[in-house]
């Protein structure tokens, strides 16, 4: 049970409220966002350099065959205003702006993250491979600053949401994220959206229970997170990280299992949890889509598919999507 100490009326108004009420739920929660600190967001970089993780090698695979034609798909403008929401490292989005640049589309890439070390590195590396592109990064919550992406009401705007992180999100937040995105962009503007597809379920357990332990650091990593901002006593060793597929829902599910029965003070948030022995904290939910699922979600969110690329393995898509 968890004790907050904070009259009502100011708990709205902290920080972290998401979180302290996240944890207060059952069962637990620790937000997904919080992954993505510094730390966080190195580790996720490691994981996607792993070749049991499979997206990120798949989704590379695509736009470095397709880069072009997505371009075409997109009418080849002169000026392109290039958004990339978690954009993280940006290693993928190369392709597409060395294509740009080969077809003498003018990019003002502007990448958008939760993480300001994340978004300097990513500056600092396209500068040596693109050194005359125009990128303008952006640090935001997606979740929370919706309203102030870098959307140009003038030109073309393409939007990428790579790498299936629309996955992290429950179904209703989907649509409703899908649905305000479209509501937000011009008619003829274009999203690329990456998903990851529905398939053998020993290959999802293996890219979120990887054999080097980098997920499981990563997942730790909230732990470890929460004890360095908000003076959480968390010991890491009394947990352990579970990754599980769910078959009736088809998404991959990542718990944070109290191996004891503990206590555990948050003493910024003024606040306690007492965790029963094998109590798990969710941490995260990654949907994986079928064709249909794809085929409803642009449907229902006011979209228009324009082309679908896909890996050879089958495994993962890169959609293009317009607004009518
Ligand atoms: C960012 N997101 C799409 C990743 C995923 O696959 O859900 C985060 C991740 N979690 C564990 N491994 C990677």
């Amino acid at each position: 049970m968890a004790v907050f100490r904070y009259p009502l009326s100011t708990l709205e108004k902290h920080p972290h409220y998401d979180l302290m009420q996240a944890l207060d739920e059952r069962p637990r929660r620790i937000p997904s966002k919080y992954f993505y600190d510094d730390r966080g967001s190195r580790l996720f970089e490691r994981i996607t350099d792993l070749e049991e993780y499979y997206p990120t090698a798949c989704e590379s695979e695509i736009l470095h065959r397709h880069a072009r034609d997505i371009l075409t798909d997109c009418g080849v403008p002169k000026y392109l205003n290039l958004v990339e929401l978690g954009a993280g490292d940006g290693r993928k989005t190369l392709h597409l702006l060395k294509a740009a640049r080969d077809k003498g589309v003018a990019v003002n890439y502007r990448p958008v993250d939760i993480s300001a070390q994340a978004l300097d590195d990513l500056q600092a590396r396209l500068h040596e491979s693109l050194p005359d592109l125009r990128i303008e990064p952006a640090v935001m919550d997606i979740e929370r600053e919706f309203e102030k992406l870098p959307i140009d009401p003038k030109e073309r705007n393409l939007v990428l949401y790579l790498g299936s992180s629309l996955g992290n999100f429950t179904p209703d937040e989907q649509r409703v994220f899908l649905d305000s995105l479209c509501e937000k962009l011009h008619s003829g503007d274009r999203l690329l959206l990456g998903l990851d597809l529905k398939k053998d379920p020993a290959v999802l357990q293996k890219a979120y229970d990887d054999s080097k332990g980098v997920t499981r650091a990563f997942n730790m990593n909230l732990l470890e997170r929460l004890n360095r901002e908000v003076h959480a006593d968390f010991n890491p060793n009394r947990f352990k990280h579970v990754a599980v597929y769910n078959p009736s829902t088809g998404a991959m599910e990542s718990w944070l299992l109290s191996l004891e029965e503990q206590s555990v003070h948050l003493r910024n948030l003024n606040m306690s949890l007492h965790l029963d022995a094998f109590e798990a904290i969710h941490t995260e939910t990654s949907w994986k889509f079928s064709p249909r699922d794809i085929k409803a979600l642009a449907h229902t969110t006011g979209f228009t598919r324009l082309a679908s690329f896909t890996d050879y393995r089958g495994y993962f898509c890169d959609e293009l999507w317009t607004c009518p």
